[in-house]
């Protein structure tokens, strides 16, 4: 087995709007009632996945997710004509877009039974995400379907689990034993903390990991409280290496003194509050980067042009990679339409560390596939939704044919359609 990490970025979908559905995530309650540009959108994510490629990275994708969500609707004794504002809008989000929430994933190497398992996110604590799982498990289901993987349904509510965004794996290289690390919340001052502890521990028992190889990190009250809602918000890791704001977590010694005592070579770049401020660093999801080995070897940070426009923050990268900091390169990504939503370039993506020859090749892209996806998208996704527009019905009509026609495209018809 030739074990190589994927990144499954998820295809912003037709239906991308601004609602400010998401309490905590500061991003997207100041751009509530925007107009947003879906087709804009869906472009900048298919950029980032062909600059990913371009490094040497595997890519894959997971699809927009059916919106509005009938079925959900139909459960609360509605429809979307007859729905109230509010669940409209949290029927229609594409929030899926965010594959970093879409499950937790252990790979092979660090399992009891040499599979890579999957968790998929229950995402409770938000209603719009909270209907995501049904699909995300469907796709899950179809793109490993193969005996090396183990697909597990959402952990029970009411235990929060938000998925990978929560969780961070360190390890010598990608295909030896690692040390997982869930990252759960407790309180966030006004915000909610949405990932339990009990959904972290659930998670890793369902996984088969190794005890003596799990830890359980609590994220800083200060953290959620300044708007990360998530881990990787502020701290992110990749082989070795655990990238972190010195306010990411609660008891950062006793953290980073397991991670020593577990993995003796972890090499950990925390960046202090005095050269950049939590504020800064939410603000310009220096974190949400995608932290990936090049195939030289060498560690690379994928940002948003947000962290270049954040001169705290550009100006701590460039002293780093002068400085022979684990960090050797920096390629910077336009993905402003799911930033303003509070998603960043490693929301947009799930890691699995697996040989790329078990997943289902429907979900593998390459450069022709892309552009497969970006004509469609260029054909069928709306320029803009207007906030006002979100109870439309030909708006509706345009967004559910457009994903259809994704699916034609990836043929897929007949298999994640519903
Ligand atoms: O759950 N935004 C998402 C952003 C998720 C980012 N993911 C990671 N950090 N991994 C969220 O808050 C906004 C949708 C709206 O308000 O319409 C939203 O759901």
């Amino acid at each position: 087995m030739a074990l190589r990490e994927i990144n499954f970025d998820g295809i912003i979908g037709p239906s991308h709007n601004y609602a400010g559905l998401s309490p905590g995530n500061l991003a997207a309650t100041r751009n509530a009632g925007a107009a947003s540009h879906p087709r804009a959108a869906a472009l900048q994510g298919i950029a980032k996945m062909r600059a990913n490629l371009a490094l040497g990275l595997v890519q894959a994708i997971l699809l927009p997710h059916p919106r509005p969500d009938h079925r959900w609707l139909k459960a609360l004794a509605t429809d979307y004509a007859a729905a109230p504002p509010h669940l409209k809008a949290q029927a229609l989000s594409a929030s899926a877009m965010w594959a970093a929430n879409a499950a937790t994933v252990s790979p092979a190497p660090d399992t009891g039974d040499g599979r890579c398992h999957l968790s998929v996110a229950n995402l409770v604590t938000m209603p719009h995400r909270s209907h995501e799982w049904p699909e995300t498990l469907a796709q899950l289901q179809l793109a490993f379907a193969h005996e090396h993987f183990v697909v597990h349904p959402p952990v029970p509510p009411p235990f929060g689990d938000e998925g990978a965004a929560n969780q961070m794996r360190l390890t010598a290289s990608h295909g030896e034993a690692g040390v997982e690390v869930f990252v759960y919340g407790v309180t966030g001052g006004p915000f909610p903390a949405r990932q339990h502890r009990d959904a972290c521990e659930a998670v890793a028992r369902a996984h088969r990991l190794d005890p003596a190889r799990t830890l359980f990190v609590q994220q800083s009250e200060a953290a959620i409280a300044a708007g990360a809602f998530h881990n990787d918000v502020v701290a992110v890791a990749n082989e070795r290496v655990l990238f972190a704001h010195e306010q990411a977590f609660a008891d950062p010694a006793g953290f980073y003194a397991d991670l020593r005592r577990l993995l003796p070579e972890v090499e950990i770049v925390e960046v202090p509050a005095a050269q950049v401020s939590l504020q800064d660093a939410i603000a310009s999801y220096l974190f949400n980067a995608q932290l990936v080995t090049l195939p030289g070897g060498e560690a690379a940070l994928i940002l948003p042009e947000e962290a270049r426009a954040t001169p705290s923050v550009w100006n701590w990268l460039q002293a780093h990679v002068a400085g022979n900091g684990p960090i050797r390169r920096l390629e910077v990504v336009d993905v402003r339409e799911s930033m303003a939503n509070g998603g960043g370039p490693a929301c947009l993506r799930l890691r699995v560390v697996a040989d790329p020859a078990t997943i289902d090749p429907r979900f593998l892209v390459d450069d022709a596939k892309l552009d497969r996806i970006a004509e469609v998208v260029s054909a069928h996704w709306p320029e803009t939704i207007a906030h006002d527009a979100i109870g439309d019905m030909d708006l509706i009509g345009r967004i559910e044919a457009a994903r259809a026609e994704l699916l034609k495209a990836l043929d897929l018809v007949g298999f994640i359609d519903r």
